[in-house]
């Protein structure tokens, strides 16, 4: 017998409010079918938004948001959300150019309160909430949803260190699933585990903060969901947690159990078999630096390698398995990740810390006063800086360059190609004695260059009747290249260097610039304070200043798109630069 829909397109919490109770766990089957049908077409978090089915149904029908207020902390389980908001339709558009992004937008609902990708953020952001309608005496609730890994970071716990003494409308839901996208790690995670659902086991870890405590409870039990949440909330004086037992990919766990990382985000693949139906165009940068890293740790025993739940992000999965003593995952604890590389580098081991150049933004200050001004040698490999394509408008590291490049003792190094990463990281590693970062961007790797690229290491010479310089980095050199031949064609005649050493910046270069009329410069950054900047305080300390060109992003936040929709609607494509050339270099004749 053909099934009575109870899904439609433009649902939102009244909506979900006309059920019974008993209607409920069918509401949620249904609602995991359309959301397995929809992500194998879109792809993204799927394990993750299968986990928090009966989470989002029972929240949605216990509270009034948007009045009352709900925050998802990192905002990528966020999918059911979105479909009992009215975004069904959005959904579909999940991960395209111009479309939904997979994670919390407030441009995109009220009922997303903030925009976000960055983990740590949900208790702090639900404590405010919740004092300010203390403060403004709104009879209001806000609930924080938070995961058990996401409650290592350092502001979750200073967070919490607030929050026991708060008395105000605030619900914490923890939702366990024992996962970060690995396994999670540390005393909090052996302590979480140890809590299962019908195991005897006191509570002591939030009691001892005199928080408020229930659970664990099964989070995939929608009716004791809804139970339960409506008798906290009918008596809610304090900031209380709620605990919930909960599988990523619940639905689909058998197809996807194989890959941590499927568990977490997949390609689109095939409803029925979980099989992917695409898949990236190449490795990407991150497999070469793992095998370097590998093969380092093979090398030196003083090698260590430490990275905060980045492990398939950075390509360093095979690495742990390989080398288990020597690898720590410390889960998400961005800021203990350096720290505890400058702890080692202290006894004289060797440490290379792995980030997400994104995420790498929480620890300015710990590579400033831990690393940079004590000094030591510390290998920070940093992978996808730069624009991140679909992810999320939070997601983009464009600011690398901006805020690294002011910190003294600092070596920064943006390889040109993938075979230079892993020569680079090898041989930086090697002569290790300085802090150090090597960064890499999130995009496929270049085919080999029929023609290798001029770098800033070479012997550099002025072609015969050249008037210009192209100075590129990262992702840009091959842009650079493009628009060198571009311009050749047309008789007119600029030289090009893929610059790789960022700081110190090579005086040889500074000086080689000079001999240029016109210089262009090229990122996939902030232009303010990145590269270009860069180049212009370099030039500006010398007898001649030529013309130049910034070619960059603007200082705003950046859209998600794919790599050709950024670069064509912020005029970084080869046609682009022509077209500006032209109009502010009129003398040169480009046509
Ligand atoms: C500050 C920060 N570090 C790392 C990440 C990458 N990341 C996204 S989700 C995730 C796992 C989060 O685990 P948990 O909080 O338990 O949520 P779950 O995915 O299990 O629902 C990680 C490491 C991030 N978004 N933000």
């Amino acid at each position: 017998m053909h099934k009575l829909s109870m899904i439609k397109e433009n649902m939102d919490s009244s909506y979900v409010k006309q059920f019974s109770i008993e209607q409920l766990p069918e509401f949620c089957n249904q609602i995991r079918e359309k959301l397995i049908e929809i992500v194998s077409r879109t792809g993204g978090h799927i394990g993750v938004n299968l986990g928090v089915v009966e989470l989002t149904v029972a929240l949605h029908y216990t509270f009034d948001f948007p009045d009352d207020s709900l925050f998802w902390d990192v905002g990528h389980q966020i999918y059911v959300h979105k479909m009992l908001t009215g975004r069904l339709k959005k959904l579909e558009t999940n991960r395209q150019n111009e479309g939904s992004p997979g994670y919390s937008f407030h441009k995109e609902s009220i009922y997303d309160k903030v925009t976000s990708s960055h983990a740590g953020a949900s208790l702090s952001l639900g404590l405010g909430s919740a004092i300010g309608n203390q403060i403004l005496k709104n009879n209001l609730y806000t609930i924080s949803v938070i995961g058990d890994g996401s409650l290592v970071e350092g502001s979750s716990q200073e967070a919490l260190n607030h929050i026991a003494v708060e008395n105000c409308k605030m619900l914490i839901i923890l939702n366990d699933n024992e996962r970060a996208i690995e396994e999670n790690f540390g005393g909090l995670h052996e302590y979480l585990k140890k809590r299962q659902i019908g195991v005897e086991k006191q509570e002591t870890y939030f009691s001892s903060l005199e928080i408020p405590y229930y659970g664990p409870i099964d989070g995939h039990n929608v009716i004791t969901l809804v139970n339960e949440l409506i008798r906290i909330k009918s008596n809610l004086r304090k900031p209380t947690i709620l605990h919930i037992k909960t599988i990523k990919g619940e639905g689909l766990e058998n197809m996807l159990k194989n890959s941590p990382v499927k568990l977490h985000w997949n390609f689109k693949f095939d409803p029925f078999t979980g099989e992917d139906t695409e898949s990236p165009r190449s490795t990407g940068y991150a497999k070469f630096s793992g095998d370097a890293i590998e093969k380092i740790l093979l090398e030196d025993p003083k090698a260590v390698l430490i990275t905060p739940a980045v492990q398939s992000s950075t390509g360093i999965v095979n690495a742990f398995k390989k080398f288990p003593d020597r690898c720590y995952d410390v889960s998400l604890a961005e800021q203990h990740a350096i720290t505890l590389g400058a702890g080692f580098a202290l006894q004289g081991i060797k440490p290379i810390v792995c980030y997400e150049s994104t995420f790498m933004q929480l620890v300015f200050d710990q590579i400033h006063h831990d690393v940079c001004i004590n000094n030591l040698p510390v290998l920070i490999i940093a992978g996808r800086s730069g624009h991140t394509g679909l992810d999320h408008v939070t997601h983009h590291s464009l600011h690398d360059l901006t805020y690294l490049r002011c910190i003294p003792n600092l070596r920064i190094i943006y390889p040109a190609t993938h075979n230079e990463l892993t020569s680079v990281i090898i041989q930086e590693f090697r002569n290790l004695k300085k802090p150090t970062i090597i960064l890499y961007p999130k995009a496929d790797i270049l085919d080999d260059p029929n023609e290798p690229f001029i770098i800033d290491n070479d012997d550099l010479k002025k072609s015969q009747n050249s008037t210009g310089l192209i100075l590129s980095v990262g992702t840009q050199n091959k842009n650079g290249l493009e628009v060198k031949h571009a311009l050749e064609k047309q008789s007119i005649i600029f030289d090009h260097i893929a610059v790789t050493n960022i700081a110190p910046f090579s005086d040889k270069l500074a000086d080689f610039m000079t001999k240029y009329d016109y210089i262009i410069t090229m990122e996939e950054g902030i232009i303010t304070g990145g590269f270009a900047s860069l180049i212009s305080e370099n030039l500006i300390q010398r007898s001649s200043y030529p013309k130049t060109l910034q070619i960059g992003l603007p200082k705003k936040f950046i859209e998600h798109g794919t790599r050709d929709y950024i670069y064509q609607k912020y005029n970084m494509d080869s046609n682009s630069i022509l077209k500006k050339i032209k109009e502010v270099w009129p003398e040169l004749g480009v046509i």
